[in-house]
């Protein structure tokens, strides 16, 4: 390829001699270093240097045109993003596989020790911090112009260790041996106010307005990443803004001679971006977390208003170029901060400036538990951020007035609807009220939203409600984390599907092609093996790799139910120990387990103890002659899922129906082969409509009839006497059989179970166990359950992030693709 010195940047060559060439360079003279006194630390930083080369050329393209034309861009604001490695997935989307594997072996290097060397930036919690990864590499992909804006953590999530099976947590110094991805751009800081007060005053034209005269700042240095499409020449930008004490901050200080108060100024400031916060569903309320949300939303609003448009640009115009999506509640008060801006600084009336913001933004919920929605108390509001308050005072009184012209009569009406409640400000209600959408993550999850999150709100505006089912990457989750299957797959197919995940499809004939299925169950040997030697080197695991290999990864919570899973094992172990089950009738399985549960959750905790206990016992009893073996490495996180995933059998995705939102491993999962014992939750509906029922092990109550039996009056106790197993198996927890004859470690978790069980989990016991005997029986036909596998695999395209992203476009954001020209 020649130079293209046009565009003001030279390209990297696209062959082996020319990345042999610059690998050296970067080696030499990037980190100073010969190639035979570099340590595994060097050659991968200088690889990922080299590989970025090949990325940034077509960035500095994208950006150039970005400012050139006049496309609408979504800033999908999040204060997550879980990225997983970034090196494969540069190389992939810059075509350098071969390259790069070429080169490599001419300097006597192997790729796959360089690639280990990267530590994944975990910068969220699960679900909903991965989703915004697999949508911004899909809007990369497809050609749309996004900037993602979240926070740059010096710390993410903490790392799991296991001590005696209870969990421990330890920092995540992600930073430490540098960041090859990031470009940090001081240049472009921006300065965030907090506290204080407001006054008013008159302007030129004698109009009161209002102003904030704040008493602390702090300055927000965005980090530039690069989201790469798939081999399209696109490159969007990921912008994570992370925190330093301003200058002015530290003078005023050292001005009044307390020189060790200045430095104090300095780690306060930057401790905004220190941690991610690791709770994933009970908002703890602290105020360093509404710093740290204010921090990134002031930054990026005022980015693209200030940096990316162009400074002569007539912001009445702002909703032709610019969809703020708000994942979950934890960006609203970008909301308030853009009537601030509007306001008072660019001197837009009120109405004015409401109607602009209102088409400026949409909203996404994550979620359906109650105690999972935000609200941040007045006084704490009212201290930190004073004019916002006011903002937010104000849009609640127009909205009020507005419920009660719509439902006169009612006045519990505007009552409950309100934004600003008797001590709390709610922020699921300002961002339905601001958003120009709404919208859940699955069918069912926006129904229930509809119907018991936001009924008022849905009856009030019921146009403004959609939903959009998730998706995933399959550049990631099938194409990267799979080359086994993909292979398979694209020689059967051709290599479309990577962009085109429904023709997948394709592949159904293939599913009665006995030599196809033969080859569908090598690709899945050689994942088990692989993931078993990862499991071994990584944690001294010893994983059998013949017999069902059962996966449930998720974060660690009640209503996700690994208690279930927990009874299940436990149930087995008891049958054969007491002689209830033979032995030889039990199907040999691996259950292997992931989950991190939130440092103050006693009680995930507590079950995590308990898998690891059951595990102990039952992986060293001779009786069960090998057949069940519990696995639960510690640290589940990205990279770890694309080991676990490729080798999956059977996915658990056995929440009480009705409480998770979606879920996105289940789709990870089927779309690898894995076939779904599940309940008729979140995606998991979705998954069976189109995978068909005979591919699919259905289990457990509807999302009506746990409201029902919650209404009559759940009592668990009843669940346990009825079924002798559920009772043999809480018996056996409960007598200190998994904990050296100690009864006390788990008789809290029992005596819940017994008598609370908030998420139904004997009440679906039996269901679940007949569930599974129904796998047992399916699995014991190899034939049949490859046919059902790769059925799963073949109708599972509607769950790329690519659909799921064409979706948004269509009904929330109204954008267009950009077209870079190459
Ligand atoms: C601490 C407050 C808090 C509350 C909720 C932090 C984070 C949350 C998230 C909304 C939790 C979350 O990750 N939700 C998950 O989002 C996924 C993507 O939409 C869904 O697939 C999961 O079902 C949902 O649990």
């Amino acid at each position: 390829e020649p130079p293209r010195r046009g565009l003001g940047h030279v390209a990297p060559r696209h062959d082996v001699e020319g990345f042999v060439g610059s690998f050296m360079r970067e080696l030499n003279y990037g980190q100073g270093v010969s190639l035979t006194r570099s340590s595994l630390n060097d050659r991968y930083l200088a690889l990922a240097r080299t590989v970025r080369h090949h990325l940034q050329s077509r960035w500095m393209a994208a950006l150039a045109q970005q400012a050139d034309d006049q496309a609408k861009t979504v800033c999908y604001l999040s204060a997550e993003f879980l990225l997983g490695r970034q090196l494969d997935n540069a190389i992939l989307a810059s075509d350098l596989d071969d390259v790069v594997e070429e080169g490599l072996g001419q300097l006597g290097l192997s790729l796959s020790t360089l690639r280990a060397q990267e530590i994944e930036p975990g910068l969220g919690n699960g679900g909903l911090g991965r989703l915004a990864a697999c949508f911004i590499d899909s809007l990369a992909t497809m050609s749309v112009p996004c900037v993602g804006y979240g926070i740059r953590y010096e710390y993410g999530i903490f790392r799991q260790s296991f001590e005696d099976g209870w969990q421990r947590e330890d920092t995540d110094p992600w930073l430490a041996l540098g960041n090859p991805w990031e470009f940090p751009h001081p240049e472009h800081a921006v300065t965030v106010n907090f506290g204080g007060t407001t006054e008013h005053y008159e302007d030129e034209d004698g109009a009161t307005r209002t102003r904030w005269l704040p008493d602390w700042d702090v300055q927000g240095v965005p980090y530039n990443y690069m989201v790469p499409g798939f081999r399209n020449g696109r490159v969007n930008t990921l912008r994570l803004w992370s925190a330093k004490a301003t200058r002015g901050f530290n003078l005023n200080s050292f001005n009044a001679g307390d020189y060790v108060d200045a430095v104090r100024a300095e780690t306060f400031a930057e401790k905004i971006s220190m941690v991610l916060y690791p709770e994933d569903s009970t908002p703890q309320g602290k105020e360093l977390r509404l710093q740290q949300q204010y921090f990134f939303v002031a930054c990026s609003v005022h980015n693209f208003i200030n940096q990316v448009l162009p400074s002569d640009f007539d912001l009445h115009k702002l909703p032709d170029r610019v969809i703020f999506q708000l994942n979950d509640t934890h960006p609203v008060i970008a909301v308030p901060e853009l009537m601030r801006v509007l306001v008072d600084e660019k001197g837009f009336d009120w109405d004015e400036a409401w109607t602009i913001t209102q088409q400026c933004f949409a909203y996404t919920c994550h979620t359906l538990l109650p105690e999972a929605l935000e609200e941040w108390s007045i006084e704490l509001m009212g201290r930190l951020l004073p004019r916002h308050l006011e903002i937010i005072r104000r849009i609640d009184e127009e909205f009020r007035a507005e419920v009660a012209a719509a439902f006169p009569g009612d006045e519990a009406m505007p009552r409950r609807m309100a934004i600003v409640g008797d001590h709390t400000v709610r922020m699921a209600h300002l961002a339905t009220v601001a958003g120009s959408k709404v919208n859940g993550v699955a069918e069912l999850h926006s129904q229930l939203l509809r119907d018991k999150v936001l009924p008022d709100f849905s009856a009030l505006w019921p146009e403004k409600f959609t939903n959009v089912t998730n998706g995933v990457t399959p550049r990631r989750f099938l194409r990267l984390a799979n080359r086994n299957l993909s292979s398979l797959i694209t020689e059967a197919i051709g290599p479309g599907w990577v962009t085109d995940l429904d023709r997948l499809r394709e592949l159904e004939p293939f599913a009665d092609d006995p030599a196809f299925r033969e080859r569908f169950r090598e690709v899945k040997r050689l994942n088990k093996a692989t993931l078993a030697r990862t499991l071994q080197s990584r944690n001294g695991i010893e994983m059998p790799t013949t017999g069902i290999v059962d996966i449930m990864v998720k974060r660690l919570h009640e209503y996700k139910r690994q208690t279930l899973k927990v009874l299940h094992i436990v149930s087995l172990y008891e049958g054969v120990v007491s002689g209830r089950l033979a032995v030889e009738d039990v199907t040999p399985r691996v259950f292997a387990f992931g989950a991190k549960a939130a440092p103050g959750y006693a009680m995930a905790k507590q079950i995590i103890g308990l898998i690891n206990a059951v595990g102990a016992t039952v992986n060293a009893d001779p009786r069960l002659d090998g057949r069940l073996t519990v696995v639960f490495p510690p640290n589940y996180d990205v990279t770890l899922a694309e080991k676990l995933i490729p080798a999956a059998d059977l996915s658990e995705q056995i929440s009480l129906a009705g409480k998770e939102a979606s879920g996105t491993g289940n789709m990870k999962l089927a779309l690898n082969g894995a076939l779904t014992i599940g309940t008729d939750d979140g995606a998991n509906i979705e998954i069976r409509r189109l995978v068909g029922d005979e591919n699919f092990f259905l289990f457990g109550l509807l999302e009506p009839q746990v409201e029902e039996l919650l209404a009559k009056g759940y009592d668990p106790a009843s669940y346990a006497a009825a079924d002798p197993r559920l009772t043999s198996a809480l018996d056996l927890i409960a007598s200190g059989a998994f904990t050296g004859g100690d009864a006390s470690v788990f008789s809290g978790l029992v005596d819940n179970l017994l008598h609370h069980d908030r998420f139904l989990a004997l009440a679906d016991f039996s269901a679940y166990m007949e569930a599974q005997d129904r796998v047992d029986a399916a699995y014991a036909d190899p034939e049949g359950w490859t046919r059902s596998a790769v059925l799963n695999v073949a109708r599972c395209g509607f769950f790329s992030s690519d659909r799921a992203m064409r979706e948004y476009i269509d009904k929330i954001w109204h954008a267009q693709p950009v077209v870079t020209s190459l």
